[in-house]
């Protein structure tokens, strides 16, 4: 057993052109750019640990029928606000949200240009997006209602997963491949997946899909570094460039998220391509 160990499966595994199972992908993101376009600050309150909205990781498994779809940041994700008067399903976690776009068709021009109300990003022509998933603490019937009373031109194209659970650093969501993908192999998709924090509060009118807003000034549950209106995104880290994790990949995000309050212009998003 241990010569056939050491023998042709290392032989094959130390080959440079192993190839990557067909259907899983990982999109990988550097650490310390959870600033948004650089100047973007957390909350003060203690629940927003540093490294919470730090996408590190995007790792797609193709199982068949479903996929299974883990978001990695840099801290343990916690529930410090379930309780009675702000009940979580209990998928173990309570300060982040996930938006995460797909570009099925690959074709200019073709597809959603705005992401979801509350993001406040448009998407460029090339990158428009056919399906977007979300990944948060709320009930799927929570973000149902939300989506009826904000995002109704765009409703039929979210998809909610199935089950979503948080473990250490890591969260994971089930999602019905077709319903995300049609048949669209995902290597073969477009990505751009967004990391926002979920506001369980929905008095505030410009959250969209109960994300929390970006301000000019950080407050106990804003985040700061951002401008008061409407025209800087409410996500605080995304992909950029290969998605391979390089520190090049936070100047591409500090440019791709630039917004220009006077000129009334959001940033614009581009897919991440295998
Ligand atoms: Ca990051
Ligand atoms: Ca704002
Ligand atoms: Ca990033």
């Amino acid at each position: 057993m241990r010569a056939f160990v050491s023998s042709l499966p290392v032989a094959l595994f130390l080959g440079a052109a192993w190839p990557a199972l067909a259907g899983n992908l990982t999109l990988n993101d550097p650490k310390g750019d959870d600033n948004g376009p650089g100047s973007y600050t957390y909350p003060t309150d203690a629940a927003y640990k540093k490294g919470s909205f730090d996408l590190t990781e995007v790792e797609v498994k193709d199982k068949g029928t479903e996929l299974e779809i883990t978001i990695g940041v840099n801290a343990t994700f916690e529930d410090p606000w379930e309780s009675a008067k702000w009940p979580t399903p209990g998928n173990g976690f309570s300060l982040q949200m996930v938006q995460l776009y797909v570009d099925t068709d690959g074709k200019a021009g073709s597809g959603e240009q705005h992401a979801l109300p509350g993001m406040n990003a448009t998407f460029a022509d090339d990158s428009r997006w056919e399906k977007v998933l979300i990944v948060s603490p709320q009930a799927n019937k929570e973000i149902a209602s939300r989506l009826e009373q904000k995002a109704k031109a765009q409703k039929d194209k979210v998809v909610l997963p199935t089950k979503v659970s948080a473990k250490g650093k890591k969260v994971t969501a089930i999602v019905k491949k077709a319903d995300l993908l049609g048949a669209t192999p995902p290597e073969k998709a477009g990505w751009q997946v967004l990391l926002s924090s979920n506001e369980g509060y929905d008095k505030e009118p410009n959250n969209g899909v109960l994300a929390r807003i970006v301000n000019e000034f950080e407050g106990q549950h804003r985040f700061g570094g951002g401008d008061d209106g409407d025209v800087d995104a409410n996500f605080v880290d995304c992909l950029a460039g290969k998605a391979k994790g390089g520190d090049d990949e936070k100047a591409a995000q500090a440019t791709m998220l630039k917004f220009d309050a006077k000129a009334k212009k959001r940033p614009v998003l581009s897919m991440v391509r295998l």
